[in-house]
């Protein structure tokens, strides 16, 4: 298939784009290179050395023989270079990962949630227009995120897959109905998703787009067999206080002798997924599309749930870290059950990565190798749900020489 994929630089786009373009897919990423700008932003870098995104394709080319394209092009703002591109390339795919992901980013200032809005819900407005105005087929796969659903806002009732079975009272009595599960965003980034919902609904409905939104679960781990098959190859590891999510913190955090920074109580549940196993749903949703006409298909993209503090409790007696409960610094409940539907992917072929099935080693070595690139004082979540939210001073400043 030739599969555009949108926000290929990044942590779930650049292994995606190395499986797909490995598996025999043509591969074109359009990238605004955004992200790389961001940590220069917030003074932090990726603890792995990611290369520039030339020397990624290129290393690919040497190491598979196969060609990745890429325009550098911003899907907010450059709508007629879009279109240019859809009409250029015709693919029959497209995988739109390109928006600002990090929650405690969007929450950071006026301005981070201002950009957060017009980034994301402007980058798929234009991405659905330029599809009717262009007339392409091609079948759009975006990520969303379970967030959209709040968590444990059913209490003990499992999440379903997007839709929600409600009985309507009337007059005459009760009728059933399927909704859009109610949106119950945490954040402004969860926001932008739940706002994504309502514009793919509109254009499934009134130009018979056919799209499939991913409500993925936090996503672990670094590298697949594409990424590790040469060092310049190598996946992104955020580690920062806004843009490093739990669990790869907590790995990283346990390799540099840092203590776990559990948020609160860590009663927080929350649902993963490997890397390895986003790569594969990816390439699952693109060739399972929907047919024109259909609702937008909506996919559970997770393996499993955890709370947090099991989580810290298990990687501090693996790796003999210690645990810190910090103040929290997002408004969320802290305690919540989770537990989700993902029936659908598991019956179109998943067979899911663990945590139980030693992933955690390569986190740990990956970690442990590029301890040396770490900066302690960029550890601690510093952006605040309100003003006024007490958060931790740091906990180290100089990663020590030996764990
Ligand atoms: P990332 O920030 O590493 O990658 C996003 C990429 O999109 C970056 O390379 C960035 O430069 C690019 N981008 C952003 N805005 C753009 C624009 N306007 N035009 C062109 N390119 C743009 O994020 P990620 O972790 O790879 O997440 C990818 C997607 O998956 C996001 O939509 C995110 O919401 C979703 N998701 C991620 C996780 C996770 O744990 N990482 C979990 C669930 C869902
Ligand atoms: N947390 C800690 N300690 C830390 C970091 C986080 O206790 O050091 C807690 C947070 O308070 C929160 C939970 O861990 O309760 C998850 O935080 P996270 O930063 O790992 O994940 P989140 O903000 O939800 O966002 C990430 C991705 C986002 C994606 C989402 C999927 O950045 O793009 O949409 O996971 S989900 O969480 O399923 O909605």
């Amino acid at each position: 298939m030739r599969v555009l994929v949108l926000g290929g630089d990044g942590f779930c786009g650049w292994p995606t784009t190395l499986y797909l373009s490995d598996r025999g897919h043509d591969i074109t990423i359009i990238d605004n290179l955004s992200r790389r700008k961001i940590d220069i932003e917030l003074e932090v870098e990726s603890l792995t050395p990611i290369r520039p995104i030339g020397e990624r394709i290129q290393v690919w080319r040497e190491v598979s023989g196969r060609e990745i394209g890429f325009i550098n092009l911003d899907l907010a703002t450059e709508y007629d270079r879009l279109v240019a591109v859809l009409e250029d390339i015709r693919p029959d795919a497209i995988v739109h990962f390109a928006e600002q992901r990090a929650a405690p980013y969007s929450m950071r200032s006026a301005h981070t949630k201002r950009y957060t809005v017009d980034n994301n819900v402007r980058a798929t407005h234009n991405l659905l227009t330029a599809l009717v105005t262009t007339g392409i087929d091609a079948t759009l796969v975006h990520l969303g995120t379970m967030g959209v659903y709040g968590y444990g806002w059913s209490g003990s009732a499992p999440i379903p897959e997007g839709y929600l079975t409600v009985k309507v009272p009337t007059p005459d009595g009760e009728l059933e109905r399927e909704i859009l599960h109610p949106a119950n965003a945490g954040s402004v980034y969860h926001m932008t998703k739940t706002l994504d919902q309502l514009l793919f609904a509109f254009y499934a409905k009134n130009d018979g787009l056919r799209i499939t939104d991913l409500h993925q679960g936090i996503v672990w781990g670094t590298q697949t067999d594409q990424t590790g098959r040469d060092e310049r190859l190598i996946n992104r590891f955020d580690y920062d206080g806004d843009y490093g999510t739990v669990l790869n913190r907590f790995l990283m955090q346990a390799a540099i002798g840092h203590p776990l920074t559990v948020h609160g109580t860590g009663g927080q549940t929350r649902a993963f997924i490997h890397i390895r196993d986003t790569v594969r749903c990816i390439e699952i949703a693109i060739t399972n599309p929907p047919e024109a006409g259909d609702r937008v298909r909506v996919l559970n993209q997770m393996t499993e749930t955890h709370r947090l503090v099991d989580l810290a409790k298990m990687i501090a007696d693996v790796m003999g870290a210690e645990i810190a409960y910090l103040p929290n610094p997002r408004r969320e409940a802290e305690e919540n059950e989770l537990i989700v539907r993902n029936d659908q992917f598991l019956a179109l072929g998943l067979n899911p990565t663990t945590l139980s099935e030693g992933l955690l080693d390569e986190g740990r070595e990956v970690a442990a190798h590029y301890r040396h690139r770490a900066d302690p004082t960029k550890i601690i979540a510093r952006s605040v749900w309100q003003a006024g939210m007490e958060t931790s001073p740091d906990l180290m400043t100089e990663v020590p020489e030996e764990a």
